[in-house]
Formats: C-alpha cells, sequence, structure tokens
C-alpha cells in the first residue's frame, strides 16, 4: 500500500468518499495495488481463455445506404446473434469529436480532486451527474480500477447547465450523434426478425441515455486488478469509443460452462465504435440476440479512456418478449417487467456477468 495509508479505512477515504479516485492513488506514489483492489481468481482473464481465432467483426454503416444492405443487416444480425458485440466504421460520429470527445475525457479526469468531488453523489448539485469510483465501492469486496464520471440526459439545456464544462459539448455532441447510430441498428435488427417496432416504443425503449466516461489509470500490478468486472449492459444498444491502450474483452458464447470460457479481446481500430448488444434487446428479442459479457483488463503502461453511450428504456416502460417473437417461437423465454424492476434487481444483487438476466427468465 502507499505509504501514506496507514489503513484500508483512510485508503477508502481517500479514494471515495474525498473524490481523489484511482487517479489520485496512483498521483500519490503507488508502487503496489492495496488489498482492497485484489480481485478474486474468476473475475481475471488468463492467457489460456483467450479464443484461438477470435471473431471481431468490424461493419461498414455506410453500406446500409448502398446495393449491399442486406447483406450489411445480415452481418449485423449474425454479430447480435453470435457474440452480442461489433464494431463500426463509417457510423456518421465525426473522427475529429471521437478525438475530442477522448481529450475532453483527460481534461475531466486530470483536474485536481476538488473539482472532480463536486460531482460525487451526495456533494453533486448537479441533477443527472454523477463523479465516482469502481461501480458500488461501499458493497463491494474488491473495488475496480477506474474512476468515471456519468451524464444523464434530460434537455440540451439541462446538458450545458449542468454536465462538467470540461466535456459538456463534446459528450452531448457523440450524444446526438450516436443516437442515429441506435436507430439504425436497431432498425436493421428488428428487421431482420421481420418485426415492426414503431418510432414511439423505440424512443421509449431508448430514452434513457447516458454518456459515461471512464478513466482507468496505469497500474502497478495489472493481473491481480480488473478496470471493469464482469458483466452486461441492462439497456437496448451500447456505443463505446475506447482509445488505442486496449483492454477490452467480450465472452465468447452464452452459456459456456465455467473453466471452458473464452474471451476475445475487441482491438481498438482507430475512428471505430464498439456496439454491444444490452439485457433489455436480449429480452425483447426473446433471446435470439444476446447481450455481450464484457470485462476490461488494467495495464501498467498508460492511463486508458473509453466512451460509452448506454441507451436504455425509461424505468418506467416494460419491456418483455415482442409478441410476434412469442408467437413464432411458441414460448416466452422472458418475462414482462418495467425496466426499473430489471434494474433495481440489477443493483440490489451481485451484478455479476449476466446474472441479473436470471430475474427475467421465464
Ligand atoms: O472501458 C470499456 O471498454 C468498457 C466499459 C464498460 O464496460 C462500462 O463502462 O460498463
Amino acid at each position: 500500500m502507499a505509504s501514506c495509508f496507514k489503513d484500508e479505512s483512510s485508503l477508502f477515504r481517500f479514494v471515495v468518499k474525498e473524490g481523489n479516485g484511482i487517479k489520485g492513488l496512483v498521483d500519490s506514489g503507488l508502487t503496489e495495488v492495496p488489498a482492497r483492489y485484489i480481485q478474486p481468481p474468476h473475475q481475471r482473464i488468463y492467457k489460456q481463455q483467450l479464443a484461438a481465432s477470435p471473431e471481431n467483426i468490424v461493419i461498414d454503416l455506410s453500406e446500409l445506404d448502398g446495393p449491399n444492405h442486406d447483406q450489411v443487416v445480415k452481418a449485423i444480425a449474425h454479430a447480435g446473434e453470435t457474440l452480442g458485440f461489433f464494431q463500426v466504421v463509417n457510423h456518421g460520429v465525426p473522427l475529429e469529436l471521437l478525438e475530442s470527445l477522448k481529450a475532453a475525457a483527460h481534461k475531466f479526469f486530470g483536474q485536481p480532486a476538488e473539482k472532480k468531488a463536486a460531482y460525487l453523489k451526495g456533494a453533486s448539485s448537479c441533477p443527472n451527474v454523477n463523479y465516482g469510483t469502481s461501480y458500488l465501492p461501499d458493497k463491494e469486496d474488491a473495488l475496480q480500477w477506474r474512476d468515471f464520471v456519468n451524464m444523464i440526459y434530460t434537455t440540451d439545456a439541462d446538458a450545458l447547465e449542468f454536465w462538467p464544462n470540461e466535456c459538456k459539448q463534446e459528450a452531448l455532441e457523440y450524444l446526438k450523434t450516436s443516437t442515429e447510430i441506435v436507430k439504425r441498428l436497431l432498425e436493421a435488427l428488428f428487421g431482420n426478425l421481420g418485426v415492426k417496432v414503431e418510432d414511439s416504443r423505440l424512443d421509449a425503449l431508448t430514452g434513457l441515455r447516458k454518456v459515461h466516461m471512464n478513466f482507468y489509470p496505469p497500474c502497478p500490478n495489472p493481473e491481480l486488478t480488473v478496470g471493469v468486472m464482469r458483466h452486461s449492459d441492462m439497456g437496448m444498444l451500447t456505443v463505446l469509443l475506447q482509445d488505442g491502450i486496449g483492454g477490452l474483452y467480450m465472452k465468447k458464447g452464452e452459456n459456456t460452462p465455467p473453466g471452458n470460457e473464452e474471451w476475445i479481446e475487441v482491438p481498438p481500430i482507430h475512428g471505430a465504435l464498439v456496439i454491444n448488444i444490452g439485457d433489455t434487446l436480449q429480452i425483447l428479442s426473446n433471446g435470439r440476440y444476446i447481450s455481450a459479457e464484457h470485462t476490461v483488463r488494467t495495464t501498467s503502461t498508460a492511463p486508458r479512456v473509453s466512451i460509452p453511450v448506454f441507451n436504455a428504456p425509461h424505468p418506467v416502460v416494460k419491456i418483455g418478449p415482442l409478441p410476434e417473437l412469442v408467437a413464432r417461437d411458441g414460448v416466452a423465454r422472458y418475462r414482462e417487467l418495467t425496466f426499473e424492476e430489471y434494474r433495481n434487481n440489477l443493483h440490489e444483487k451481485d451484478r455479476e456477468g449476466k446474472n441479473a438476466l436470471k430475474f427475467a427468465t421465464v
């Protein structure tokens, strides 16, 4: 442990309560990972678990407008059915915006702790902005090696008034341009299933939108820690920008028995965005599309940033398998519940892996 922390509670106060985050911990001259950050072995990924032939599907979204439209839809659907993730290029989000987003994230996290601490839960006077570290540090035995700032979208005016100055313009533009990607992908994914989902329903299913900036400082013992533990995203689709450091891993297949899991590294591709299927889309599609279980490894070399936009239903929106699919499949694999019920279950239980989906499974 860094010499200035005499025990675990002073470390916790410094990192979590005072808002110094892992960034502050690393800046304090840390040479060894504190015990509280050492993950149990089953959370880590070992070389022998890496898929021998990792599939990485990269889709040129501009081709949706051309003669290859049907093939591109098939490729999107295939990725959604088999892996639950893929990358997109020529997606319509300007490349300069992607660069300035990463710079804005570094600017936000590079500030003194007291500036960031203004957005800590409880301290934040800014509705819908939340800065923190790990995931639920009060409840976790082993903490995750990341700091984050989460910005929930309500209106442009609120975003411009309340989101942090260091990143609000970029985050808002990213949210708006990536919304277009989400619409087009959902159209393709539902179209492939032969179902038409009305625009108003799609808006409700993706109406809770958040820009989330993750900052993973370099870690002295990357083999002992994780940046983010294994989980799947709760919503419909996630659009994620990662920098060139690498470290994002997706689990191959859904039902592999423990011990036989294979993980695929999602290689950083300049200008590309990663798309993850979330649990809600798995439920709506009656299991045809699978949400991507993923995790992030840490590295000792340089800080990494990633910026997902989560697109989830409004809390009161009911989620359940689409009736056309239940009729066709002859079975509903999930029960209907509100997104709030689903989300609360996720917060109460261990978030590990895809445990949360069990709550909705019939
Ligand atoms: O950093 C990444 O690449 C993934 C981040 C993530 O999974 C999350 O924020 O939930």
